[in-house]
Order: C-alpha cells, then structure tokens, then sequence
C-alpha cells in the first residue's frame, strides 16, 4: 500500500486486480514475445507522459533464479521509443535488451501498463514459481480496470479476506469508509450479519459475533 501510494502520488487509490499464479516446469511453454499489458486492463491506451498510471506488480511468493521461468523486462528508457502499439513486439526483437527478475520470495516487482516485458522459461525440471499479482491506480478512472470485487463478494474466501482486512485494505476494494453516508443502522446491523466475525466499529457500529 505504501508503494502504491508513492507511486501514485496520493492515498485516494484502489486495487483493480489480483490474481495468484503458479507456473511448473515443463507444464506449457511459458516464453512469450514482449508486450505491454494495457490490452486488458483500459479501454484505452497508457499516457505516456507518466499521468494516470496503472501500477502492475508481481510479489513473489517463491524464491526466482534464472533457472525459475523469470520474468524479462525491457527498461523504459529502451521501451519508451517504441510506439504503444503494436502491444506485442516480434518474439526475439528485444532479447539483448531485456533484464530478468530474479529476487527471493516476498520481493516486489514493480512496472506498468506500458512496460514492455515477458515470461520466459524455466531452465531447469522440477521448479516452479509462485506469485501474486496485485494491480493498483488512482481511483475513479471508470475506463480502467480487471475484476469487479462484488462479483467476488459471495465467495468463502473473499468473505474471509474481509472479515480480516483493516478498514484502509477493504477501502482498496471499494468497501465504504468511515463517515460514508452509505452507513446507517440498518447497513451497520446488515453489512455485520453478512460477515460474522467483521469489526463494524471503524463505522459506527458494533463487532459482529
Ligand atoms: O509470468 C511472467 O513472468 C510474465 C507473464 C506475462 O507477462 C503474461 O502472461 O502476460
């Protein structure tokens, strides 16, 4: 959160995607041409004067070595000449320019939509590599965005994770905050019956049993 913050100049933000990868050697072919990510994540294209940023990441979940299927990443100062489109350049093209992100678990790989990057391979039978991907921007960008987090909202875990979540985490999904007119009697009493367990105290109301 706080990098994201940073990185996007201010607090009034929102996670707009996650998703939890694993990859296992030899299990598909894992080398992609370098692309740019946007084609899923805007309606439009990335500004590339560095406004309205879309901040993409990778936390690795498992330790990354070149033998682990790294992900290749073109610099923006070598990426940067290259016009937006088309996203995917010919597979090959930029293999001389790329760096490899190689780290141990619990790194935070940090780039954006316009990011010319790519999976690779692993190099070696039996590995594997895990990460989460955790996706962030400035809110209210309504052409931006990946997953609608109610869409989720019936599944165990996402309950879980809300149940669990500090006010300023659930405030990333979208959750109402504190001195929202959206909070009431009846939504404090609801939104408690909802996730049993949640601390509805942050909103005026009560813990829920
Ligand atoms: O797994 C990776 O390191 C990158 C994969 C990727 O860029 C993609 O699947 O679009």
């Amino acid at each position: 959160m706080d990098a994201a913050e940073r990185f996007l100049g201010g607090d009034d933000i929102e996670i707009y995607k996650v998703e939890l990868w694993a990859k296992y050697a030899g299990a598909v072919d894992y080398d992609q041409m370098h692309h740019r990510d946007f084609g899923n994540h805007t309606l439009v294209v990335p500004r590339t004067d560095g406004e309205h940023v879309q901040m993409t990441t990778f936390i690795l979940l498992s330790d990354v070595t070149e033998l682990d299927g790294p992900t290749k990443v073109v610099p923006l100062e070598i990426g940067r000449d290259i016009p937006i489109l088309p996203r995917e350049q010919p597979f090959g093209a930029l293999l001389d320019k790329e760096v490899s992100v190689e780290a141990p678990a619990g790194s935070l790989f940090i780039y954006k939509t316009d990011i010319l990057h790519r999976g690779s391979n692993f190099k070696a039978p039996g590995r594997s590599r895990f990460a989460m991907l955790v996706d962030f921007q400035r809110r209210g960008w309504r052409w931006n965005g990946k997953m609608s987090w109610p869409d989720h909202a019936g599944r165990p875990g996402m309950t879980e994770a809300m149940v669990r979540m500090s006010p300023r985490e659930r405030d990333l999904f979208g959750w109402p905050p504190a001195g929202s007119d959206y909070w009431n009697a009846q939504t404090l009493r609801d939104v408690a019956l909802r996730y049993p367990g949640i601390d509805m105290t942050p909103y005026g109301g009560a813990r829920s049993p």
